[in-house]
């Protein structure tokens, strides 16, 4: 009898899991979820805040060690991309290794290959890549949110935001909907390119493609309406100086009523 609650349970957690993943977007044949499946697999990919391959080996050390976890190994970076960890950026791994995980072979990216595209171990540590971390119990701010409505708030909110926040979002509504965000209040430490501190959003669902805007200073944002379901909210705060934070609503909306120009929040 005990045999077949569990069985049940587990066809049943299956079948939930399976009509999850018909929801997620694929691109080009690739599963584009990564941030869920970094979740999953505990393993993640981060650059430099100053950008795209700019960290030594002991920056990224360090990088992964502030969030709580450590450089991914190579048999945790392939168990990742085996359930679709597929990301076009080299970066640092276990015991100064190099490389990046490919899904699907493409001819701007892995060079045709598919599977842990390897740099191999690098005799000079001061090489700069980006960096794969590995944590599985990585508890940041943010999250998946699935409602067809809800506020998001910086990290405290209304107390002013700490320094070294990482957070993102990830909003997927319903097919056929879009998602129409307005800012109701905005307070982040304001720079010149708004280098320190900021808000940026995507149009898709990862921080790679879709980049809308990078947000800063107390100005309100305007609206920003997705072109699809799905849409990413990374926010980041450098080392000193906070502000009082953000606050915003993001509503779905029928991707048909949209031409009709309405205010979708009255
Ligand atoms: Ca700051």
């Amino acid at each position: 009898m005990r045999v077949w609650t569990l069985l049940w349970t587990l066809l049943w957690t299956l079948g939930l899991l399976l009509k999850e993943v018909q929801t997620w977007s694929y691109q080009n044949g690739i599963f584009h979820n990564s941030i869920w499946l970094e979740q999953a697999a505990g393993v993640y990919h981060r650059e430099s805040r100053k950008g795209r391959y700019q960290l030594t080996y002991k920056e990224a050390i360090a990088v992964c060690k502030y969030e709580g976890g450590a450089l991914a190994t190579y048999d945790q970076l392939e168990a990742a991309r085996q359930i679709g960890f597929h990301v076009c950026s080299a970066g640092w791994f276990d015991k100064g290794r190099v490389g990046y995980p490919i899904v699907k072979a493409g001819a701007n990216c892995g060079f045709g290959k598919i599977g842990i595209i390897d740099y191999g171990y690098r005799l000079n540590k001061s090489e700069r890549w980006d960096v794969y971390c590995y944590n599985p119990d990585a508890k940041e701010c943010g999250g998946v949110l699935t409602e067809p409505e809800r506020v998001i708030q910086s990290p405290g909110f209304p107390e002013e935001y700490q320094d070294e926040q990482i957070c993102y979002w990830h909003i997927r509504v319903k097919l056929g909907q879009r998602i129409h965000v307005r800012f109701l209040e905005f307070d982040v430490e304001d720079d010149t390119d708004c280098l320190a501190d900021y808000l940026e959003i995507y149009d898709s669902y990862d921080d790679v493609t879709g980049f809308v805007g990078r947000f800063c200073g107390d100005y309100l944002p305007y609206d920003i309406l997705s072109t699809g379901n799905v849409m990413t909210l990374k926010f980041l705060s450098d080392a000193s100086v906070t502000g009082g934070g953000f606050q915003l609503l993001y509503k779905a909306v029928n991707a048909s009523m949209v031409s009709h120009n309405k205010d979708y929040f009255n």
